[in-house]
């Protein structure tokens, strides 16, 4: 998969992309991700990308024209566009399973109050929110997304890091689980998951899944 992000600030975007999974991904070839600054497509002296919002109102916004030079240039035929902002679509697992059958995303992170409209209604094929909060700029968005697509990606993850049974992936939340000892400050690991019984050990783990998705997730439980 290819990933381009276009951004104000490119050196954020060092460190969490540069460890454990995501790491050996790219070095892989897995992922082919490319960190972009928005201002390198501007060409006045102050490498201006914001100004004031006509009607007037608080802050700044990002200008269009150094947006559509960088997307235009950088974009491809088969390139999703997808601009990061709370107005955007709420970013779930299914969603994550989606973008992982892409084969090219441009991640789009904003700033100051957001993007001028014509960006939105030209540029954008897809538009995500990570979540009902409004954050400095779209750069941890942006790293939250990749992230989540990249470890679906085929070859990404290996045996011991299954995606297989997941949250959300059945729409429930996980069971609960245990590792050695099997008794830890007189706190006994639930019998069923020592007794070998596999049958018993997967409906046990249904039964745990529902309960604790009805208890803290009840919004997750599909109608009977
Ligand atoms: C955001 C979110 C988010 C809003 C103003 C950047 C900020 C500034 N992006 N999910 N929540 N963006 O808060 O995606 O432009």
């Amino acid at each position: 998969m290819k990933i381009d992000v276009l951004t104000l600030f490119p050196a954020m975007f060092a460190g969490p992309l540069d460890e454990s999974i995501i790491k050996r991904a790219r070095a892989a070839g897995l992922l082919d991700l490319k960190i972009h600054n928005l201002r390198d497509w501007t060409h006045d002296r102050h490498k201006t990308v914001d100004d004031r919002p006509f009607g007037g109102g608080p802050g700044m916004l990002l200008k269009p024209e150094p947006l559509f030079e960088a997307i235009e240039e950088l974009r491809r035929k088969s390139t999703r566009v997808i601009l990061l902002s709370p107005a955007g679509r709420k970013f779930n697992q299914q969603i994550a399973r989606e973008l992982a059958r892409e084969k090219d995303l441009m991640l789009v992170t904003g700033h100051y109050e957001g993007f001028d409209e014509r960006v939105r209604e030209t540029l954008a094929d897809d538009e995500l929110s990570i979540g009902d909060y409004v954050l400095t700029n779209g750069a941890l968005p942006a790293m939250v997304v990749i992230d989540a697509v990249v470890r679906l990606l085929p070859g990404v993850l290996g045996d011991d890091e299954s995606s297989l049974d997941e949250s959300f992936s059945a729409g429930l939340l996980e069971y609960p689980t245990y590792t050695r000892p099997a008794e830890f400050r007189g706190m006994k690991v639930p019998e069923v998951l020592v007794s070998g019984h596999h049958a018993e050990i997967e409906k046990w783990r249904r039964e745990q899944a529902k309960r604790q998705t009805k208890e803290r997730r009840p919004d997750l439980m599909k109608p009977d």
